[in-house]
């Protein structure tokens, strides 16, 4: 039997979303290989990196001062690539500097904001693909101390900020794609007579190295140079960088999108929050406070204050770091939507520093539908992101007794008990107590918290999903499906799918803390040619046969704008009796094999009330 542990080596890029889609599939090569495999953590810097969890990444540049239009028409997608959503030209791209004046940039307004919002450092956008330098380059003309009215070097204002307030400083640099610069990667202009790719090593030599110096020597201590989008750049060029910064700043980290299998920690793709802890050493997730990374007038999509922390929690409780990102508008200023709904988070996270900051890994690999925990020493914190209905938590034995717990901010104990290896945490009613968004429960153990088994946790007391990423699979397979919506935001999901015979099965593994009636529901998606399969979910002797519906999507006729993953159906099967507790499986298994059979996202387990 295949077990599947969630490394994102094995990724399909299945899709192509709806607006600014076109590009998806090249954005998605564009990470590149091998950024995001395992790199076994060295550096200094990671100590402060993976305890500071949360910093504020922020995308500024030309395309700002559009804001999603050109010429006067509106072109939605991912703001940034406007030039390329517009097909500007290059040359009026350049001139389009000329109107470029951001006088309502304040650098220390923006780092008091990352401060308020709890954010621990920033990293900019230095020159992204537009291959404008938002900095004082003399390795170019293009760039806004030469091509704006504005003259003024924000990054040295940012640099000073940062520097005066004890924030980490960094810069984004896109080393590969240039779409202004002849020889870039990606160049959207005529290339010169005589043009080869290996002319990318002008490029490089002539722009890249001389930028990368001038912002590791122009601006103070450099927390962390972000690279992105290697495509399919030679690994030497990788190499070179690598020890281009090592020699100008041996303390600031690298990320995995300098490409070529470098970096000191690996940046998973965009906004994603893997479900599973990953097995992938030091790693960060990137999001936007909305859906575009760079301001467009008409992306309303702003994450909420709790969503945010939520969010901020989820990665850390799988063990990474987030950077969180704002685009300014074009006159510098920031969005009032951001502002307010990163003040409101960073309010929370000050309150909840203790479970944030510094902290360690959730012990459970994955999360659970009332929340997610971290840790500290002996000291566990559950983040209730939803307060249980009945009042009570249940977590299987976690290798120490707890000594005491509480609510961080209040003053107010909370009861516990044990039965047999299992903990209840009795919180009581939300109702009429003045909790938090997210209240935070403290347990101090008696001992180092360590939780052997991973089986999904049935607790008879709250929801439990059983994710594909995490199934056993004979005769079928587990993938990562991902793809880019609407202003640039990309959605990742993993289905078993493939199902080549009808012995294949997929099989969970689920620790039951109480037996009894349980209500199942499943999420997949169906092409037609599997509408009326016949399929048995079962554990033990008991069982739920089931068929798939119908679709919506027609795959010879491609009547749907995106693949087949995006459209998933839930339905509820119906309710199973489980009769032990303690470990058990739940299986999928065909009765009949229709085309490759359905895609199952994942198995919803409720308590049967
Ligand atoms: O193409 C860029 C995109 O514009 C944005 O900068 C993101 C941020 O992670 N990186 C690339 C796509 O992944």
């Amino acid at each position: 039997m295949k077990k599947r542990l969630l490394k994102s080596s094995l990724l399909a890029l299945t899709a192509l979303g709806l607006n600014g889609s076109v590009f998806a599939e090249e954005m998605d090569k564009m990470w590149g290989k091998k950024s995001q495999q395992l790199i076994k953590p060295s550096h200094q810097s990671l100590k402060w990196f993976t305890e500071d969890k949360y910093a504020m990444f922020i995308h500024w540049g030309l395309y700002s001062e559009m804001g999603g239009v050109w010429q006067g028409k509106t072109h939605y997608g991912i703001g940034e690539w406007l030039m390329v959503m517009a097909n500007i030209p290059v040359d009026a791209y350049k001139a389009s500097a000329s109107k470029f004046n951001p006088e309502n940039f304040d650098a220390k307004q923006l780092v008091r904001l990352a401060k308020a919002a709890g954010m621990k450092s920033i990293i900019i956008t230095a020159k992204h693909h537009e291959g404008f330098a938002m900095f004082d380059s003399k390795a170019s003309d293009f760039t806004i101390t030469k091509a704006t009215p504005f003259k003024r070097d924000p990054m040295k204002e940012l640099a000073d900020a940062c520097a005066a307030e004890g924030v980490r400083f960094g810069f984004y640099y896109s080393q590969n794609q240039d779409w202004t610069e002849p020889y870039g990667g990606q160049y959207k202009g005529e290339r010169p007579e005589g043009y080869t790719p290996k002319d990318f090593d002008v490029y490089f030599k002539n722009k890249v190295v001389p930028q990368v110096t001038e912002l590791l020597t122009n601006y103070g201590d450099i927390g962390i140079i972000w690279f992105d989008t290697p495509g399919n750049m030679d690994a030497k060029y990788s190499s070179q960088l690598v020890d281009l910064v090592t020699k100008l700043q041996p303390n600031c980290l690298i990320n995995s999108r300098i490409g070529g299998g470098y970096g000191d920690y690996v940046s998973l793709g965009d906004m994603h929050i893997p479900p599973v802890r990953p097995d992938l050493g030091v790693w960060e997730t990137v999001d936007t406070t909305n859906d575009s990374w760079s301001y467009a007038w008409y992306d309303q999509n702003w994450k909420s204050p709790k969503t945010i922390c939520k969010r901020l929690v989820q990665v850390i409780a799988r063990g990474g770091s987030y950077m969180l990102n704002v685009g300014p508008k074009g006159d510098g200023s920031i969005p009032e939507k951001a502002i307010e709904t990163l003040t409101a988070s960073g309010d929370w996270i000050e309150a909840h520093a203790e479970a944030v900051y510094g902290t360690e890994a959730s012990p459970f690999d994955q999360g659970f539908s009332w929340g997610d925990l971290t840790t500290k020493g002996n000291d566990v914190y559950l983040h209730v992101f939803e307060w249980p209905v009945a009042g009570t938590l249940r977590l299987a034995d976690l290798g120490a007794n707890v000594t005491s717990a509480s609510i961080l901010n209040d003053s107010s104990n909370v009861e516990f008990s044990k039965d047999g290896d299992v903990l209840e945490i009795h919180l009581g009613s939300r109702v009429g107590r003045d909790l938090s968004m997210i209240p935070v429960v403290k347990l101090t153990l008696d001992g180092p918290v360590k939780v052997t088994n991973q089986a999904k946790q049935i607790d008879g007391l709250t929801p439990a999903t059983l994710l594909a990423g995490v199934a056993s699979t004979e005769g079928c397979e587990v993938n990562e499906h991902r793809w880019m919506e609407k202003f640039g935001e990309w959605k990742h999901d993993y289905f078993v799918e493939k199902w080549t015979s009808k012995d294949a099965k997929a099989t969970w593994d689920i620790n039951v803390l109480e037996a009894g009636d349980y209500l199942v529901s499943l999420e997949y998606s169906c092409q037609n040619d599997a509408v009326n399969s016949e399929w048995v979910l079962s554990s033990g002797d008991e069982s739920i046969t089931f068929i798939a519906y119908e679709s919506g999507y027609d795959a010879k006729k491609k009547v749907q704008p995106g693949p087949p993953r995006q459209r998933t159906f839930k339905v509820t099967l119906g309710v199973l009796n489980i009769p032990k507790t303690g470990l058990n499986q739940l299986q999928i298994t065909p009765r009949n094999i229709i085309g490759e059979g359905i895609g199952i996202k994942g198995i919803s387990i409720e308590p049967y009330r």
